[in-house]
């Protein structure tokens, strides 16, 4: 158990019915027995049971009355001693009952400190302690879901099944360095080279779902494009449905690159307001149309907004153009007015008016069709994190340079090498083997309390 005691508010600031203050570590029960009157002290209490009382100043006056949950290690989230007491809710309750709490012995948990804890005393894996994270922040219910199913373990079980076939490789492979009369047998080098594909296609397999698991956790990227004053802001605005960049009859009104984030059923797009892209001799539009190019480059699926009140113009077709190599949808606006632009070389064009609303149903249908496609499969078991990917790419490089040493004949040794190498790095996935440097850097993401 840790030495000191920590303690944090776990609930959000803000205006509500009650509050979770949590504290755990060595000291945590003690500390209660301090600023805790009721009819039983929590040293007293059966584990597990819920007091009722009040939280008491070193006066002996009423701060708040609360109740108080009694959690003893190891048998907690983090393994140590754990309090938590329930106060009112607002700005003020559980700032005081905090600070009673840091007066009576404890101190001011770090941001991830109690995850961390839960982690360093064997709780739980750093996969799953990236996941509690995930679960905090997950901004829709599809990532909150996947992010659930990685706090119970998925992805860790995945990767211990993996490190075992490369083990049981390890172990033949020593056995053959250290009795070295007795080579090892056609039939085991096959064995061994088989069992290294398995390892390669499962790993491979988990990689594949990188780009799934960045679409979950931030979002299908669009941008809106086309040339200016075609209506891309107020289309912008009409599907946030908030009044939040400025439309204006003059071309050139939007420069900066705005986004803003959209819930669609559970699932998330992160929308961008682009300047209109054509020539240009003034200096910051010129800065513009180039973030604005940034925009249509990189995003995931690109909306082309045209203007039917005009007639098509060579800047239309040079953007059409570009979107084509891409995830597009082809939105023409201003339906209100008379129609002035041939629409027939256009592919399945959506008809809106940002001005009046019209058709944006219409395009929100489209938009999830298309996302769902770009995104595909979601509903996947498992899902790696950027950072599981570096690390699973890394271990993959080792073992395949093992497997060709293996094809090539090289000694044992070269071959146990390289899957050491390997079993390392999925180490790293799990925290099996993590710098503490990694450890911090991953934590300070977490919110204070968590
Ligand atoms: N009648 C009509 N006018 C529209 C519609 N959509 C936009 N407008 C008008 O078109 C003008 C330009 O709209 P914006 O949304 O600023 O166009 P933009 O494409 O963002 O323009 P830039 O940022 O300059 O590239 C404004 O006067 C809007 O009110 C529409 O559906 N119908
Ligand atoms: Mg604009």
């Amino acid at each position: 158990m840790s030495e000191d005691t920590i303690a944090a508010v776990a609930t959000a600031p803000g205006e509500s019915a009650v509050s979770l203050i949590r504290m755990s570590g060595r000291g945590a029960i003690a500390v209660a027995d301090r600023v805790f009157r009721g009819r039983i002290q929590p040293s007293k209490a059966r584990n597990r049971s819920v007091l009722f009382g009040e939280i008491t100043a070193s006066d002996g006056s009423l701060i708040d009355e609360v109740l108080l949950t009694v959690m003893r290690g190891p048998h907690s989230v983090t393994g140590e001693d754990v309090i938590e007491i329930s106060c009112h809710g607002g700005m003020t309750a559980p700032r005081l009952v905090l600070r009673r709490l840091l007066e009576a012995g404890a101190r001011l948990a770090e941001p991830g400190e109690f995850t961390r804890r839960a982690f360093v005393n064997g709780k739980i894996d750093l996969v799953q302690a990236e996941a509690v994270c995930d679960i905090v922040r997950a901004a829709n219910e599809t990532a909150h879901k996947l992010a659930l199913r990685q706090l119970r373990g998925g992805l860790s079980e995945k990767l211990r099944q993996i490190e075992s076939i490369l083990f049981d490789g390890l172990v033949w492979l020593e056995a053959e360095i250290d009795f070295p009369e007795e080579e090892l047998g056609e039939c085991d080098r096959q064995n061994l080279i088989q069992n290294i594909d398995t390892a390669c296609n499962e790993l491979e397999s988990l990689l594949a779902t990188e780009e799934a698991g960045r679409y979950i956790r931030s979002g299908i990227e669009v941008a809106i494009v086309g040339r200016p004053n075609v209506g891309k802001s107020s289309l912008f605005n009409r599907l946030i449905g908030k009044d939040r960049v400025i439309v204006s009859p003059l071309p050139g009104t939007t420069r900066d690159t705005v986004d803003a984030r959209l819930n669609l059923n559970g699932f998330c797009l992160s929308l961008h307001d682009t300047a209109g892209l054509g020539a240009s001799n003034d200096l910051i539009e010129q800065e513009a149309v180039r973030r604005a190019q940034v925009s249509l480059r990189r995003c995931d699926v690109a909306l082309v907004v045209i203007d039917v009140s005009e007639p098509l113009t060579l800047a239309d077709w040079d953007i059409l153009e570009q979107a084509a190599e891409k995830c597009h949808v082809v939105v023409v606006n201003k339906i209100d007015l008379p129609l002035k632009a041939d629409l027939g070389r256009l592919r399945r064009p959506i008809r809106v008016s940002a001005l009046k609303g019209y058709g944006v149903e219409d395009l929100l249908e489209e938009l999830k069709r298309v996302a769902r496609e770009q995104a595909g499969d979601l509903d996947l078991e498992i899902v790696v994190s950027e950072r599981h990917a570096t690390c699973i790419r890394q271990a993959l490089d080792a073992i395949e340079r093992a497997k060709g040493a293996l094809v090539g004949g090289a000694s044992p040794e070269l071959v146990a090498a390289d899957l050491r190498w390997a079993l390392e790095y999925l180490g790293e996935v799990t925290g099996e083997n993590v710098a503490s440097q990694l450890l911090d850097e991953i934590f300070a993401r977490f919110c204070i309390g968590k």
